[in-house]
């Protein structure tokens, strides 16, 4: 054995998770809720707690195995992951009924900011060696009255062919499979990089263990996350999948949408090749 590599764990990217979230989002200055939305919310949230408790006769040692568990995704850092996979999708989707143009989808707790700008046409950061079927999306981004927006940033990160993010697994390098491709004048784009593999819920941190509890498979389909952004305009955080993709019709996150689903064809070399267009809506005030 000569390897010197490290292998990823839970507890290795729930502590980089955490990190990353606590320094790019300031929560208490941003939500600024007052003190009657808060009773209102966390009252509802405590019922739900109290109500399945009652429905399902909890007892004792299953409370406190639940107290147990709470503190192991605090101390493995999965607050992020947890929270990300589980709840998400109900925010995403309530914050959509006043959102047009291109379908939104999770962020996830792999995000990370200021990758390295890319010209339009472009290849992502990648290993010499990096494995997985080349794959080409090309596109244009347009505002919702369909007017082109050159310079545009589609901010783009995804899972390598093993389904490991760089920045949450030790072995893959800083910024690989990530970037921030600015569009050119006609608003478009075509980005080179490779076929992601599904992502599975790392199973030997406390998330993957309720996973594994409840009898749940821990898997995300095969995605592509990206965030696009242009002055005057609102962004669109979303997700690109793959058609016929495992877990398509499963994704534990529940983040998929048929809107929001490729189908690469073969170019003939090899290559799938995609197009994908974003709209985005005028931001408001
Ligand atoms: C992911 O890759 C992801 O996109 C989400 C939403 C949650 C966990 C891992
Ligand atoms: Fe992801």
């Amino acid at each position: 054995m000569t390897t010197t590599q490290e292998s990823p764990t839970a507890a290795g990217s729930g502590a980089s998770a955490s990190k990353s979230f606590k320094a790019t989002t300031a929560t208490a200055d941003v939500a600024d809720t007052p003190p009657e939305r808060v009773a209102a919310i966390v009252t509802d949230v405590l019922q739900g707690v109290h109500d399945a408790i009652t429905k399902h006769d909890v007892t004792y040692p299953e409370f406190q195995a639940a107290k147990a568990w709470l503190m192991d995704v605090g101390e493995g850092g999965e607050w992020p992951l947890f929270m990300d996979v589980f709840v998400e999708h109900a925010v995403e989707e309530q914050v959509a009924k006043s959102q047009s143009g291109t379908k939104g989808s999770i962020l996830g707790p792999y995000y990370l900011s200021d990758q390295v700008k890319l010209p339009s046409t472009c290849t992502l950061p990648r290993r010499d060696d990096e494995l997985g079927t080349p794959l080409v999306l090309e596109g244009q981004v347009r505002d919702t009255s369909g007017k082109p927006l050159g310079g545009a940033e589609v901010d783009i990160w995804h899972a390598d062919s093993d389904g490991y993010y760089s920045g949450f697994a030790p072995h893959v390098p800083d910024g690989n499979l990530r970037g921030v491709v600015v569009t050119d004048e006609e608003g478009r784009f075509e980005i080179s990089t490779i076929q992601p593999a599904p992502y599975q819920i790392p199973t030997d941190g406390p998330t993957g263990q309720l996973i594994g509890a409840a009898g749940w498979h821990p898997w995300r389909p095969a995605h592509l996350h990206i965030q696009v952004r242009a002055g005057g305009h609102r962004s669109v955080t979303t997700q690109l999948y793959f058609a016929g993709g495992d877990y398509l019709d499963s994704d534990v996150a529940e983040a998929t949408k048929p809107e929001l689903v490729l189908d690469p064809q073969d170019d003939g070399t090899g290559t799938r090749r995609s197009s994908y267009d974003f709209e985005l809506e005028p931001s408001k005030g």
